[in-house]
C-alpha cells in the first residue's frame, strides 16, 4: 500500500483516514440549512461506510404506500449490509440527510402536507426549494450535490435520468448526466429505462468523462426492467470487491472522478421484465402522440405513472426487487470501499 504523509499517526487513523468525509466543511458551508440525523452524524463522525438515497422517488417515482414501504426497506437492507443509509430530501426548505420515520411518512403519505406540496427538486431546483421553504423530493443530480459536500461515496438509486426520445429537438437532457461529470462519486443503478434513448446517454455520460461500467458478469448497460439496452457499457466490474477497487482509484487521482455502475435486474425477474418493458414502449408513443414529450420535468413522472397503469402494479414490484438489489450491492461495496480508505489512507 502506498506510504502516506502521516505516518506517526499510525495505520487506519492517519490524516487521509480522517478526510474521508467532509463533515466540518460541509457544515460551514450549509450552516443551518443542513440538518443531519443523528446516526448520519454519527457515521460522519466515526468514518462508517455510508449509502446516500434519494428522495424524487419517494415523492415523485413511486405511488403511496409502496414508496414507504421501499424507502424504508432500502434503508434496512443497507444497516444489514453493515452501512449506514442516508436518505436526502428537502422539509420546509432545510435540507435533510438522513430521515426520521416521521419525516419519511410525511414525505411519502399523499394525505400529509409535506407531501401534497413537495417538488421535485433536480439541482436547478434547490435554491429556490430552500429560499422558499418548500418540501421535496431530491433527483439524482439534487442528491449527488448535497451528498458530495458532506463527501458521501456511494449512493444508490434505481434508474438515472439521461437524454430522452427526441432531445436533439427537444434537448431534455437529464440534470444527472451533467451532475456525474463534476460530482464524484459512485451511482449505482439498474441503467437507464428504456423511456429514455439509452445509446445517447451513454454518449452524454462519455462526453462528461463519467466511467460507465456494468456490474456482474454481463458487458452490456443494462436498461432498468431488462438486463440488457443492447448497448456495451466501456467497463465491467465483476463483483464488490473489483467494483470498490475501480471506485477508490477514480477518487484517488488528481481530481476525483465519479463511476456509474450499472447492476443488471436480477435473472429471476429478467422474464416479467421483458413484459413490462412493452408497455414502457407504448407509454413512450402515447406520449409523443399527446404532446407530454416536450413538457420538461412532468414527462419523467408522467411516463413512470403510465407504466404503472398499464401493467398493473407489475413495474412496481420489479421497480422495488431491481432497487433493492442495488442497494444490497451499493451497501457491500460502500463497505469494501471504506476497507479501502482505512488500509491505503
Ligand atoms: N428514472 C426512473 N425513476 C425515477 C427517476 C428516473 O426510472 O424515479 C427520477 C430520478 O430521481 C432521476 C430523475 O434523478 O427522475 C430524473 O428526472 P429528469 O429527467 O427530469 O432529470
Ligand atoms: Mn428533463
Amino acid at each position: 500500500s502506498r506510504i502516506g504523509h502521516s505516518g506517526c499517526l499510525g495505520r487506519g487513523r492517519g490524516r487521509n483516514q480522517r478526510n474521508i468525509y467532509n463533515l466540518t466543511r460541509g457544515k460551514q458551508v450549509w450552516g443551518n440549512r443542513l440538518i443531519l440525523s443523528e446516526e448520519v452524524q454519527h457515521a460522519l463522525e466515526t468514518l462508517k461506510p455510508i449509502v446516500a438515497l434519494e428522495s424524487a422517488i419517494i415523492t415523485h417515482g413511486m405511488p403511496y404506500p409502496a414508496n414507504l414501504s421501499t424507502a424504508t426497506s432500502l434503508e434496512s437492507i443497507i444497516r444489514s449490509k453493515g452501512a449506514i443509509p442516508a436518505t436526502v430530501a428537502l422539509i420546509n426548505g432545510k435540507i435533510h440527510v438522513g430521515l426520521t420515520e416521521s419525516e419519511l411518512l410525511q414525505l411519502s403519505d399523499t394525505d400529509s402536507k409535506i407531501s401534497k406540496s413537495a417538488v421535485k427538486v433536480s439541482k436547478r431546483d434547490l435554491g429556490p426549494a430552500i429560499s422558499l421553504k418548500r418540501s421535496g423530493g431530491t433527483t439524482v443530480a439534487g442528491t449527488m450535490y448535497i451528498a458530495e459536500s458532506l463527501g458521501i461515496k456511494v449512493f444508490v438509486t434505481g434508474g438515472i435520468g439521461g437524454v430522452h426520445r427526441g432531445a436533439e429537438n427537444s434537448m431534455d437532457i437529464s440534470a444527472d448526466l451533467l451532475e456525474l461529470g463534476r460530482t464524484p462519486m459512485a451511482v449505482f443503478c439498474a441503467g437507464a429505462k428504456s423511456i429514455l434513448d439509452i445509446p445517447r446517454t451513454l454518449e452524454v455520460l462519455e462526453t462528461q468523462g463519467v466511467c460507465v461500467a456494468s456490474y456482474g458478469e454481463q458487458q452490456d448497460f443494462p436498461a432498468f426492467y431488462t438486463p440488457s439496452s443492447g448497448c456495451q457499457s466501456p467497463w465491467r466490474v465483476g463483483d464488490a470487491d473489483a467494483a470498490a477497487r475501480l471506485i477508490y482509484t477514480q477518487l484517488t487521482l488528481p481530481t476525483k472522478l465519479a463511476t456509474l455502475i450499472g447492476v443488471p435486474i436480477p435473472s429471476e425477474h429478467a422474464q416479467s421484465g421483458a413484459e413490462v418493458q412493452k408497455s414502457v414502449e407504448q407509454a413512450v408513443r402515447e406520449s409523443v402522440q399527446q404532446g407530454i414529450d416536450k413538457r420538461g420535468k412532468e414527462v419523467t413522472p408522467w411516463l413512470l405513472k403510465r407504466v404503472g397503469e398499464l401493467t398493473g402494479g407489475k413495474a412496481l414490484g420489479l421497480n422495488v426487487n431491481l432497487i433493492e438489489n442495488n442497494a444490497r450491492i451499493g451497501a457491500e461495496v460502500a463497505v469494501k470501499l471504506s476497507e479501502l480508505y482505512r488500509l491505503e489512507g
